[in-house]
């Protein structure tokens, strides 16, 4: 029973379904992972990242990867559980994967809003935000991708504490969102931070809150080519791909844009399946295509950053 072998990797699981399945893993693969908390979600549940390491010492350079900072985007926790026992059970097996390890640690937050989580299972399982309340105001919640101190308050979020796009009070008011700033700040050694949201099929990087090119422009368009062509050799799943505004639209706040500018170079957004068929409510039959095919596009990633710093 108390097995990782005996999880089911083609459902989507509850929040405690996904904190147990960490404890087994982290104790299937004690040398190689390790859970932390970073802090906790504004109605108290602990925030815990995985961190798969080979080594002891702090601060190595590093890549994070997260999930489910929006609650309703079920495929992204699910290819999250998916990818994290990868890494687990193919780190020395896979030789690319092996060397990556040599040289990075991975950081995994399988889910970045809790408290949200929660709530798609109980009550509304199309909710986006935080569940924040403050006063003022009887809406709940925040946009925690609206919430990073990058561009904060612009035209690309609104100002409306009932829109789903409410940016919050004040940059990094989200205690999720100031839990994650303040981990990977302190860390200070993070290559790579790849955001993972549904749906739309297409990968992202800055800028969302402005219109210029950043400096890296070309080698993250690049990049990107190279890992969505590599996404659709399994399935045949098309990504597009370019800065979250030429791409999809202006998005103030955002973790790839903060991630960039706080000199994170390899920030990107993923949008997983569908391109709207059936949304956020993607048949649990996808979850192992989404996750296998995803696994290529962030291998090619973490190989360039691997190569590249
Ligand atoms: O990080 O590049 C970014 C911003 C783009 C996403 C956002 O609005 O935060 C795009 C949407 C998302 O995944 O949240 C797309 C989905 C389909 C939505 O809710 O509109
Ligand atoms: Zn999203």
């Amino acid at each position: 029973e108390q097995s990782t072998k005996n999880f089911d990797f083609g459902s989507y699981h509850t929040l405690n379904e996904i904190y147990a399945w960490m404890d087994l893993l982290v104790a299937t693969h004690p040398s190689l992972i390790t859970k932390s908390l970073l802090g906790h979600s504004f109605e108290g549940r602990p925030l815990y990242v995985l961190r798969f390491s080979r080594d002891g010492s702090a601060k190595r350079p590093a890549i994070w990867l997260d999930m489910g900072i929006h609650s309703r985007e079920w495929i992204t926790h699910a290819t999250g559980v998916w990818t994290a026992n990868k890494i687990a059970e193919d780190n020395t097996k896979d030789q690319s994967l092996n060397t990556i390890l040599d040289k990075l640690d991975i950081f995994v937050l399988l889910v970045t809003n809790p408290d949200g989580y929660v709530y798609t299972h109980t009550t509304n399982r199309m909710w986006r935000k935080t569940r924040s309340v403050r006063s003022g105001t009887t809406c709940v919640g925040a946009d925690p991708n609206r919430n990073w101190n990058a561009g904060w308050g612009g035209t690309g979020a609104s100002s409306n504490p009932c829109s789903e796009t409410y940016h919050g009070v004040a940059p990094q008011s989200e205690p999720e969102i100031k839990a994650i700033a303040d981990f990977i700040t302190n860390h200070g050694n993070v290559k790579a931070m790849l955001t993972i949201h549904s749906y739309s099929q297409m990968l992202l990087f800055p800028y969302g809150y402005k219109s210029d090119h950043c400096v890296d422009h070309s080698e993250l368009n690049n990049l990107a080519k190279v890992a969505a062509d590599s996404l659709a050799e399994l399935h045949g799943t098309k990504y597009t791909y370019g800065t979250t505004l030429d791409t999809i639209y202006r998005a103030d706040g955002t973790t790839t844009d903060w991630a960039y500018d706080v000199g994170i170079k390899y920030s990107y957004t993923f949008e997983l399946r569908d391109t709207g068929k059936y949304g956020f409510l993607l048949p649990a039959n996808q979850i192992l295509p989404t996750a296998h095919e995803t696994w290529r596009a962030l291998m090619k990633m973490m190989e360039h950053t691997r190569d590249n710093s």
